[in-house]
């Protein structure tokens, strides 16, 4: 009797761990940096180094997406036999370099894309509608032409400026009123200027790849779910690297909303989003 009663329960635990060991994961943190700020802290350590920034900037840019279970961090490199191949992306390459590019100007041109695959890519992977790079890629393009902050903030004035400051709960309420939950805001210090300036917004999607708040994550810190503080948040609007200045203009911020807006109203697809914001580029240049 005692035997058999074992027997069940060390079945139900297996079947447990089982089911417990095929979700890894909750939530999937889209992070995205503003090149600006990356740049910046980049030289800040590396004096050195140069960023490869585009001269007319006009979006945050991808950092990755980051399966996650909630009040850790990870899982990370779930499938060490599943290489990242750049012939899989080929075709997307042109908006990945413009929207997920790697910013420090040494490293190979493919190197976050090859990070973040095998990092993240691999555990996201365990869902059906990511399970494969070109997948992951193109859900990150979709998603930063939709969650587009520069129009997103820019709508609630929030605007790139070298010296005007923000609050940490401007930016949170510019984001919660748009898409209804709360992000993370990541900033970094500048020992140079002595400021705290904005870098990273994460948000947050649950399985179903719905967004979520992002309450129960962990940021940077370790302690808190975003690390800026609550006042005297710069959002930087220029940088100066391999002896050019790169900056962002109002004016391009206010044609950068009129098309998001444009293309909420009428694209369905990424690759809409994406293809009127390179015609707005175009658009400013001429
Ligand atoms: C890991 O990656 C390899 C190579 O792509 C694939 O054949 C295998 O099915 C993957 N394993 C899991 C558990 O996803
Ligand atoms: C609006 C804007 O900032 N346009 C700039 C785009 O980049 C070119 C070349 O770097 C500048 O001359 C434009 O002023």
């Amino acid at each position: 009797m005692k035997l058999v009663l074992n027997l069940v329960l060390i079945r139900a635990l297996l079947v447990h761990a089982r089911a417990s060991w095929s979700v890894q994961w909750d939530v999937l943190i889209f992070t995205q940096q503003w090149p600006i700020t990356s740049c910046i802290d980049h030289l800040i350590h590396n004096p050195q180094a140069s960023c490869n920034l585009f001269p007319n900037m006009t979006s945050w840019t991808i950092h990755g997406i980051w399966p996650t279970k909630l009040g850790t961090k990870g899982p990370s490199f779930c499938n060490n036999s599943w290489h990242f191949q750049e012939i899989q992306i080929e075709k997307i390459e042109p908006y990945l370099i413009k929207y997920w590019g790697n910013i420090y100007a040494e490293d190979p041109r493919t190197s976050l894309w090859k990070h973040e695959w095998s990092k993240h890519g691999t555990c996201a992977a365990e869902l059906p509608t990511l399970n494969s790079e070109v997948k992951y890629f193109e859900k990150g393009l979709e998603w930063v032409t939709q969650y587009d902050y520069v129009a997103v903030l820019g709508k609630s004035n929030i605007y790139p400026h070298d010296i005007k400051s923000y609050t940490r709960e401007d930016i949170n309420t510019a984001i919660k009123d748009m898409f209804g939950v709360d992000p993370a805001v990541d900033c970094i210090y500048n020992k140079k200027t002595k400021q705290h300036e904005l870098s990273q917004i994460k948000l947050c999607f649950d399985r179903s790849l719905h967004v979520v708040n992002c309450d129960g994550i962990i940021g940077d810190d370790e302690n808190v779910i975003g690390n800026c503080p609550q006042q005297g948040i710069i959002y930087p609007a220029s940088v100066r690297t391999g002896g050019k200045e790169y900056s962002y203009s109002r004016k391009l911020t206010e044609l950068r909303i009129q098309r998001w807006e444009e293309a909420q109203a009428t694209c369905v697809s990424w690759l809409c989003h994406a293809l009127m914001t390179v015609y707005s580029l175009m658009w400013i240049t001429l």
